[in-house]
């Protein structure tokens, strides 16, 4: 079998130069004393030239772990993020969670204060070392990844690596966690000896059952009014292309619902929208694909004599505690793969009088659906404060096919929707706000000749911590548009306590407490404090104008930009 030898002297360089030999081509790095032997070692690898991951600074964790979670989604491969022991561990843990909830597989790690309180190369030297020990500092994300362990040794370095990143990557992906100490870093090594390539991979994603998929196709055969209701199925590009083609053979219409990935084409046929509410009555099959929660149960619930059939790779959601969604079928299999097989098996019935029939029933509810669609757009065209209808209709005219759109949540789909596969990020059903802003930078490291628009709520990218972000956006050459859709308010609180209490205190109050966000800094102008384009846009009609401005900004003066857009809620 094939090995490598590599000239180090510790095992940080050791640790470094394996991470790059496995493919990490960044760490995204919040710093502290613990990253002593780190620092030293990516200043001595700048000047031999070994390769290393490229260090990113990030000056808050919460912006490290988004930008790692932005650079994954586009790439598909797998990201390192540090942090500074037991206190990064904890602010990163909202984003390690967003990772989780969404499969994103990272390789998150921390240091941890210096074991030895003398004696050994980077033992305790600093007060904090003692207070900042916790003794179970993995305890705070035991429960969110999907793995964990702590460097003892440098000898285990590529079993360490080669275990931490196969089990990330195999699917169902998520971030897995090791804790680097001190001491271990700064051991001395010489030289590293290593499998090159590595024999300790990922496993293939899980395959389907053939029993399972005849099941899945005499359910969908028997029935009239099937529906595909999906969230995460285009975290696959492949997966894209599998269900246009299965739905359109079939006649399928497909809901996305909260999407995180553009699963199907916004013009193709069957797309139906993001809401199931309307099909669930006359459904009378559902295939609920790579989706977490289908619908609420509490708004909206299939008939019971529905059949609902659950298919992912991990298709009951198992990491979840509650979820009771009815499940007369659970197949576990990647759709990519599981897409074609239960098209050929369908193949196997006759339906075609059926499919022909159900074809222009599909069309009629999609032209019902785009023309309203087109009609709120079109009212919310002069409405000021401006709609966020008419913001997401305004960024869907000027964004080129390509563009990549990063939504913390105000953006309304059904009013930009997109066509390419990859071209679409949706926040973590996790909905951790503040990851918006890091998450456009990580997709903007990743495909650098893509404009990437992150369209976040004035409270979500508060969250982000919109000084970190912009800084990083101009340390690192990451031109990004920023949409702020500011109503000035946290609107998802206020319509919770509208829905529960409608005929409550808060609703008859005209400044319901912890809702109003008054006050708020000019968004634009921070961003020109750190060199970016900035405007606050107020009248409707000059909104497409401002985009196109900030889109020049972007693309020709490669500096970021921000549009501070006042909006009413939807
Ligand atoms: C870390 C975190 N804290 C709090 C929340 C609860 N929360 C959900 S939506 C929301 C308001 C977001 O406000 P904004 O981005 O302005 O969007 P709007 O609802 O006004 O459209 C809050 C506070 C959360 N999801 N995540
Ligand atoms: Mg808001």
């Amino acid at each position: 079998m094939a090995r490598k030898e590599l000239a180090v002297d510790t095992v940080a360089e050791a640790y470094l130069a394996l991470l790059a030999e496995r493919g990490v081509e960044y760490l995204f790095a919040n710093a502290g004393t613990d990253f002593a032997p780190l620092v030293e070692a990516f200043a001595k690898a700048a000047r031999t030239g070994m390769p290393v991951p490229e260090p990113v600074l990030a000056t808050h964790e919460n912006l490290a772990l988004s930008m790692a979670h932005g650079y994954a989604m586009v790439t598909r491969k797998v990201p390192a993020v540090m942090v500074h022991v037991s206190v990064g561990t904890a602010n990163g843990v909202c984003g390690v969670f967003n990772a989780a909830r969404e499969n994103v597989p990272m390789l998150f790690t921390a240091g941890r204060s210096p074991l030895t309180e003398g004696g050994l190369p980077g033992a305790r030297d600093v007060y904090i070392h003692w207070a900042q020990e916790m003794f179970d500092q993995a305890g705070m994300l035991r429960e969110i990844v999907k793995w964990e362990y702590e460097l003892r040794n440098g000898r285990q370095l590529e079993t360490v690596i080669d275990r931490a990143l196969s089990v990330a990557t195999t699917q169902p992906g998520g971030p897995v966690y090791l804790s680097l100490p001190r001491e271990v870093l700064a051991e001395p090594l010489p030289g590293l000896s290593f499998d090159s390539p590595t024999r300790r991979g990922a496993a293939s994603p899980p395959g389907v059952d053939k029993a399972a998929i005849d099941e899945a196709a005499r359910i969908f055969a028997a029935a009239e009014n099937p529906l595909i209701v999906t969230a995460s199925a285009g975290r696959d590009p492949a997966a894209v292309e599998a269900l246009a083609d299965f739905a359109q053979r079939f006649a399928i219409p497909v809901v996305q619902h909260r999407p995180r990935h553009l699963c199907l084409p916004a013009d193709h046929p069957c797309h139906l929208g993001y809401d199931a509410g309307p099909f669930l009555d006359s459904a009378d099959a559902i295939l609920v694909l790579e989706c977490d929660v289908p619908w609420v149960p509490s708004l909206k619930a299939p008939q019971p004599e529905c059949k609902v059939i659950h298919l992912g790779v991990d298709p009951l959601f198992s990491r979840y505690p509650i979820r009771g969604f009815p499940c007369d079928l659970a197949i576990t299999g990647a759709p990519a793969g599981a897409l074609p097989e239960l098209g050929a098996a369908l193949d196997r019935h006759v339906i075609g009088s059926k499919v022909s029939e159900r074809r222009q029933r599909l069309a009629q509810r999609r032209e019902k659906l785009l023309g309203g669609w087109q009609k709120t757009a079109d009212s919310a065209a002069d409405m000021r404060p401006i709609h966020m209808a008419w913001a997401s209709a305004c960024i869907a005219r000027v964004k080129p096919d390509d563009a990549i759109l990063v939504n913390e949540y105000t953006l309304m789909q059904e009013h930009c929707g997109s066509n390419l596969a990859g071209s679409y990020f949706g926040s973590s059903p996790a909905s951790g706000l503040g990851w918006g802003g890091g998450a456009a930078l990580g997709a903007k490291l990743a495909a650098p000749d893509r404009l990437v628009i992150a369209v976040l709520g004035d409270g979500s990218h508060l969250f982000g911590n919109p000084v970190a972000v912009h800084h990083a956006s101009a340390m690192h050459k990451l031109p990004v548009l920023f949409v702020v859709m500011n109503n000035s308010m946290w609107g998802a609180v206020r319509r919770a306590t509208m829905g529960m209490y409608p005929q409550g205190e808060a609703v008859r109050s005209n400044k319901p407490p912890l809702i109003d966000l008054d006050e708020l800094p000019a968004f634009e102008q921070v961003c020109s404090a750190a060199g970016g384009y900035g405007e606050r846009v107020e009248d409707p009609a000059a909104l497409p104008a401002a985009l196109e401005r900030a889109i020049h900004a972007v693309n020709v003066e490669k500096r970021q930009a921000l549009l501070n857009v006042i909006c009413r809620g939807p």
